[in-house]
């Protein structure tokens, strides 16, 4: 491409398949990204300053970053350069990631046009085909697939760019069509535990009453605690809002078994034994309750800590056991029959008797009894009965603290207001949802709820959809958890019942090959089995490698769209500023063409403002004013989710109050499975899947493999950033000077990290912070980048029924020098 002025100029179908070919084999060698770059410094033409410059607002997309808002300079039709925008709202410096946004949109590493396979798969050997050929092929395979298995043949994977309407909004097609969907398992261990305990429907929202954003909430903290988050690389936006907090007062206190520049600047940093988080939380709890710390009004008034517990069945005593007939509550909208109404039973401490708790204002948080002849005991009393497992001298042992420590934490957590933030950290284990439920306690135990600088401070993924636009014929995909996938695929059953067999794969701006655990078992046994598959993306991804039909969306600045914001409540606008590059379409364009295709054009007439009014149109919304109209002019709106969680002592809860005892526990998808629920009432700690000492795992493999969300990369995106890449140089591992002394490994060298699941070939950057027997990789770069294998391949996809979230931390592996392998 070197020396043309534009991606289209001279650009024949066997020069581009030429460079996409060289480029799968420069990567193979490290630095191979540096001619790209000269390439394409050429390309952009930044030396030229000509007339048709102007400067438009961009945004940023990364789904659970900050999406910054700022400027961007066209020049010639093309996006050139980012810089900031003073007058933005939040997000005014772009980071690494946006600056960089312009160069990956017309980067190698971009998929142009529509391309079919030549080659195996997985060979990288493609033709340059038409929109026509590519639509008309894929409709013809799927309109087979439908008329003969139905749409649940086809399964279809998307990912965390669904934040875009855009690109949330073209899963019309997909569940007008009931096509399989595959659920992504990342990010939802700690959620389900906490969803269990407080019940609040928008995911984290737990910060002040008036659900006020981070940017504004943590001011008033006082203490802050930073469970395994690595904000300051991973929400960067958010990071100086953190340190400002800081120099007002807030203390922070780290719990990460890594130095990260979080721990460094924090006032205070525990390097615990990584994944044993949930028993130092119960231990805390444990000292709270024996030191008398508790906020016994909160625990009384908002939880279920004096509700009566039948020693038979374990679920609550209710008046209906007593005698008195449930009565008819209003209609619940969602199962659009009335509710029913059976308080619970407590005991009146002033009456000294039962007493529904609908009625008691004194109910006695301790204490067994027998009621109707029925042997009772409260909540809390077998809440605190259970925390007695987790004294600090035990648990001291287990993760790695002393007692002292876990006491000074425990009274930390009650110097409120007390703010709670968690990241991957605790999600990646299979304990992560006893994590949650664990953190809900602490918040039970400490009344840290509903106050301004308490609670939990949201970092991930708020979805705001309209189910009027996503479903316009009542019909929805069925979702299977990526975990359960291969089982369902081997068994042919879904739930104990037959389900059509998988025929294709529709992988829609998703990692679905490298993103997710155990890269080497899904090619084998999905992609491996599949007939047909298809990958729509902006980049040409290990996804892309592994399709049949590869398909060019549009980049950011490509497409007008609407993004709700999921860490600063806001519903920000970005304009289209420049033309799709080469023959990209946004995904409602492609979804459209495959839906004419299909027969099921009539839902996709419009255009692309249409459907973005269209998704905007509902009422939510429309009650604070955002409209396209409203978003066009003022470019982002803050929007206040509706229902805050704790509002007047009620919770979304199926009693109404904090659950920490849960009579009924669920798991966070249904797979048809026959669950064990007797212990999942009360959070509790049970050790990681292999990541713990004397596993048969970790006798082998010794050291723990954790990922690490990068600052220069979105998962995978920006692994085409060329300038980006030039800071790491490939795929890199940090690892402890003593485990690499103690294999003859220093700094620099290439090793291969492996385990029965599979191996990595990366180079050791020595890092004193890193916690002795752990590794941590810079996650999301392609298979190809890789000089042998890929690190993706190491996780593994076991996990805890309840959550049903990846493991990705839960990794055990050992690592050699590479010998340079046959490659
Ligand atoms: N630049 C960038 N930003 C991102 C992303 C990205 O890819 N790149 N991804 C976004 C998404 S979707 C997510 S989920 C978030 C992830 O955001 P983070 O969770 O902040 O990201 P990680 O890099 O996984 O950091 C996890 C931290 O947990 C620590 N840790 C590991 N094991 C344990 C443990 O057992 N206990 C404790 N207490 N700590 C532990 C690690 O040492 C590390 O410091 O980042 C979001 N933001
Ligand atoms: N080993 C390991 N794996 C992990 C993790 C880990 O820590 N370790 N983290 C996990 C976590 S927390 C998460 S959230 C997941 C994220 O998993 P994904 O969301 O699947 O990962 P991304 O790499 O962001 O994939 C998004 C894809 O969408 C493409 N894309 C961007 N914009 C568009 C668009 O407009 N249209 C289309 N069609 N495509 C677009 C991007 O180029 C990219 O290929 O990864 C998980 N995977
Ligand atoms: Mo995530």
């Amino acid at each position: 491409m070197s020396g043309t002025k534009s991606p289209h100029a001279g650009l024949t179908r066997r020069s581009f398949l030429k460079t996409t070919g060289a480029v799968a084999g420069a990567a193979a060698v490290a630095g191979g990204a540096l001619p790209a770059m000269q390439a394409l410094a050429a390309d952009s033409g930044a030396s030229a300053a000509d007339a048709g410059e102007k400067v438009m607002p961009g945004r940023c997309f990364f789904g659970g970053c900050f999406s910054c808002n700022y400027n961007v300079t066209v020049r010639d039709g093309r996006a050139v350069k980012v810089s900031p925008d003073p007058d933005a709202l939040f997000g005014r410096r772009p980071c690494l990631k946006g600056y960089s946004l312009p160069q990956r949109m017309y980067s190698q590493e971009r998929i142009k046009y529509p391309m079919k396979r030549v080659g195996e798969r997985g060979e990288n050997k493609w033709e340059r085909i038409s929109w026509d050929e590519a639509i008309a092929t894929i409709t013809e395979k799927w309109k087979g697939y439908i008329d003969e298995f139905g749409g649940q043949s086809i399964l279809v994977s998307t990912g965390s760019s669904g934040a875009r309407f855009t690109v949330s909004g073209a899963s019309r097609l997909e569940n007008i069509l009931q096509f399989t969907n595959v659920e992504m398992c990342a990010d939802w261990a700690v959620y389900h535990g906490l969803h269990r305990v407080y019940g609040n429907p928008a995911t984290g929202i737990m910060t002040a009453p008036g659900n006020e954003p981070f940017e504004e909430d943590i001011f008033n903290a006082k203490t802050v605690f930073m469970w395994g988050n690595n904000l300051s690389e991973t929400y960067v936006q958010r990071w100086r809002y953190l340190m400002e907090a800081q120099k007002q007062g807030a203390k922070i206190i780290s719990i990460d078994p890594n130095e990260t520049t979080v721990s460094a600047h924090a006032d205070e940093w525990y390097a615990l034994r990584p994944g044993s988080d949930p028993a130092l939380i119960l231990s805390m709890v444990q000292v709270i309750i024996e030191e008398d710390l508790h906020d016994v009004a909160y625990l009384k008034r908002d939880t279920v800590g004096p509700f009566l517990v039948r020693e038979d069945t374990k679920e609550f005593l209710r008046m209906s056991d007593l005698g008195v007939a449930p009565t008819e509550g209003p209609v619940n909208p969602q199962t659009r029959k009335p509710t029913i109404i059976d308080p619970p039973v407590v005991w009146d401490a002033a009456a000294n008797k039962e007493m529904s708790s609908a009625e008691s204002t004194d109910p006695a948080l301790e204490g067994s009894w027998t009621v109707a002849g029925i042997k009772v005991t409260t909540a809390y009393s077998l809440m605190v009965e259970s925390v007695q497992e987790y004294k600090p001298e035990t648990v001291a042992d287990i993760v790695e603290l002393s007692s002292e420590d876990i006491r000074r934490l425990a009274r930390l957590a009650t110097e409120g207001p007390v703010s709670h933030m968690f990241g991957l950290g605790l999600q990646a284990y299979d304990n992560g949802l006893q994590f949650g439920s664990g953190l809900g306690l602490l918040l039970a135990v400490t009344g840290m709820v509903g106050k301004p600088g308490a609670g939990v401070q949201a970092t991930a993924f708020m979805g705001m959809r309209n189910a009027q636009f996503l479903f316009p014929t009542g019909t929805f995909t069925t979702t299977i958890p990526v975990l359960h996938l291969p089982e369902v695929m081997e068994t042919g059953m879904f739930k104990g019942k037959k389900y059509p067999p998988f025929k294709s794969l529709y992988i829609r701006g998703s990692a679905f090959v490298g993103g997710r655990p155990d890269k080497n078992k899904l090619i084998a046994e999905i992609i491996d089995k599949l007939e047909f598959i298809v990958c729509l993306d902006v980049a040409f991804t290990d996804s892309a490698l592994y399709a049949d039909i590869v398909l060019p969306a549009a980049h950011y600045y490509e497409v007008e769209d609407v993004y709700g914001s999921p860490l600063s409540y806001h519903m920000q606008h970005a304009p289209k500023i420049v033309e799709p590059a080469f023959e990209a379409k946004p995904d409602l364009q492609v979804a459209k063409l495959l839906a004419e295709g299909l027969g099921v054009g009539k839902y996709f007439e419009g255009d692309d403002e249409s459907w973005l009014r269209a998704q905007l149109d509902f009422p939510a919304l429309k009650a604070q004013g955002i409209t396209l109209d409203a978003l066009r002019e003022k470019k982002d709106m803050r929007y206040i989710p509706a229902g805050v969680a704790y509002k007047d002592g009620k919770y979304y809860t199926p009693t109404g109050k904090v659950e920490f005892y849960c009579e009924k526990p669920r798991p966070r998808v249904d797979l048809g499975l026959d669950l064990d629920v007797a212990p999942e009432r009360l959070p509790r700690f049970f050790p990681p899947h292999e990541a713990w000492p004397e596993t048969e795992t970790m006798k082998k493999y010794p050291l723990i493999l954790i990922p690490e969300h990068s600052r220069g990369r979105f998962h995978t995106g920006g692994f085409d950033g060329v300038w980006l890449n030039e800071i790491e140089r490939g795929p890199i591992v940090r690892m402890n000077i003593e485990d690499a002394k103690a294999r003859g490994i220093e700094d620099g060298d290439d090793v291969e990290v492996f385990n029965d699941r599979g191996s990595g070939v990366a180079r050791v950057v020595l890092d004193a912070g890193k916690r002795p027997g752990m590794l941590q990789y810079p996650k999301g770069l392609q298979g190809r980048q890789y000089k042998a294998g890929d690190l993706a391949s190491l996780c593994s996809l076991h996990m805890d029924p309840f959550a049903v979230n990846s493991s990705f931390s839960d990794t055990c592996v050992e690592v050699r020098k590479w010998d340079g392998g046959s490659k």
